[in-house]
């Protein structure tokens, strides 16, 4: 995913299932292109979730759907759906900006979202 001003590129996510928790994980780097050339953005090129074994009484099918909710990045910005809604791990975080999952631009300042939101 790029184009003149940013670019982001990221892995499949993989499964991390142990003996505690379901989970996956993504490599992520986004770079931004200032004064004529590729900067690297992010700072910490993994993300992580994870869904407790102990703390869920899901089924394993049911948790792995919720893992692939947690996980869905509709418009490629970066970051998650529930992350630009603000829900799961960003519910009841104040300072969580909504924006559109199905828009990688909401704001429309040529930007994508999950750029913007390492800034
Ligand atoms: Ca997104
Ligand atoms: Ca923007």
């Amino acid at each position: 995913m790029q184009d003149d001003k940013q670019a982001i590129y990221s892995t499949n996510p993989v499964k991390t299932d142990d003996s505690t928790a379901y989970g996956y994980k993504q490599g992520i780097i986004m770079f931004v292109k200032k004064d004529g050339s590729w900067k690297i953005l992010l700072s910490s090129p993994e993300k992580n979730w994870g869904v407790s074994k102990a703390g869920t009484n899901r089924t394993p099918a049911q948790v792995e759907e919720l893992l692939q909710e947690m996980i869905l990045d509709s418009d490629k910005d970066g970051i998650t759906n529930m992350y630009e809604l603000c829900e799961g791990s960003q519910m009841g975080n104040s300072k969580c900006v909504k924006t559109d999952p199905n828009k990688r631009d909401t704001d429309g300042d040529g930007w994508w979202d999950g750029i913007e939101a390492e800034f």
